[in-house]
């Protein structure tokens, strides 16, 4: 769609809150919540997007998108599935126990940076005892991570939680991580009303049945800061990131660029190569072998990808 088309007298600008087949729940200029049709064929709309739509006798018709940035997409299957829009602030949720999954943040993280959004690790449940996931949040903080530790059961260190949201530079804030790590229940907490719905944990597999499907937003709204979206992602198993260029992975390991200027191949990759700086650190314990782990494993998703 042209710029000209975009302009055309009629169109209205919506922020995107929920997206269900071909219908959509906008949040109009005015701050009202409204349903509509997507009217233009093919136009892959996400929860965030801002949607160019016309009202027609009462009723409204989404027919193109806004260009969007910071884009939070995962690869599945070969195909790349957007999952949300102009995100500012991503909070990449975890919690102490056997939800803790360094492989699955990472993912998440890099995901979020590719994209060049900034993000958050939230390490939720604080109140089961921390000393179980110390070492990895220290790793975390270590490598310029934020992290907050919290419990949305006992609403610890939500005043670090809220002020991320409320900064003045934040619109949307996504909240994304593996079902059971408690978002539901951060989202209930900072949305009184929300009535997200909230699981026991399966005892077969000590995850979370997945009790969301679909991406929602709900409006957070604060006296000092106003309005904000949270989006509330499906809890993901598998954030799939065979589209992203190997350089890149590489770049959003920041110890390994930092521990890899030693190498001695400038444009070593850290695998196979004599005198490589990176896999000397992991064996002397400075950089963290499940960091290491969860390096080589994106790079054979990627190359797997490759090879179809
Ligand atoms: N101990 C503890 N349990 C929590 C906390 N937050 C959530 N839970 C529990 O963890 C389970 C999964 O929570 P839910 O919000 O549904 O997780 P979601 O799948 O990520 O949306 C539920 O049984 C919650 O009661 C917390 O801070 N501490
Ligand atoms: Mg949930
Ligand atoms: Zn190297």
């Amino acid at each position: 769609m042209t710029k000209h088309k975009n302009s055309i007298a009629g169109q209205l600008h919506g922020r995107v809150l929920d997206v269900s087949r071909r219908y959509v729940t906008l949040l109009t200029p005015a701050g009202a919540s409204r349903s509509g049709t997507i009217a233009a064929k093919a136009l892959d709309v996400v929860t965030g997007d801002i949607a160019l739509y016309e009202e027609r006798d009462g009723k409204i018709f989404v027919n193109g998108l806004v260009p969007s940035e910071r884009t939070l997409s995962r690869s599945y299957r070969g195909n790349l599935k957007r999952m949300g829009a102009n995100i500012d602030l991503l909070f990449v949720i975890t919690a102490v126990g056997s939800t803790l999954n360094p492989v699955v943040i990472d993912r998440m993280l890099i995901g979020a940076r590719v994209q060049g959004i900034p993000s958050v690790l939230v390490l939720n449940k604080a109140d089961l005892g921390l000393e179980l996931s110390a070492s990895v949040v220290a790793a975390y903080r270590k490598i310029g991570i934020e992290v907050i530790e919290c419990s949305a059961k006992f609403g610890s260190a939500f005043e670090e939680i809220e002020k991320r949201i409320q900064s003045p530079s934040v619109n949307v804030v996504a909240l994304c991580g593996v079902s059971g790590v408690g978002k539901s229940t951060i989202l209930n907490r900072l949305v009184p009303g929300a009535g997200a719905k909230t699981g026991e944990l399966s005892e077969k597999t000590g995850q979370g049945r997945q009790t969301t499907s679909q991406p929602r937003a709900f409006l957070y709204s604060s006296a000092q800061a106003g309005q904000r979206v949270i989006i509330d992602f499906p809890g993901v198993q598998f954030f799939g990131l065979s589209h992203v260029p190997k350089e890149v992975v590489s770049g959003a390991f920041e110890e390994f660029v930092r521990y890899g200027q030693g190498c001695r191949f400038i444009n070593c990759r850290h695998l196979q190569e004599p005198s490589c700086a990176v896999r000397e650190a992991v064996d002397r314990g400075d950089i963290e072998g499940w960091r290491y782990d969860s390096y080589i494993q994106i790079l054979n998703e990627i190359e797997e990808a490759r090879e179809y």
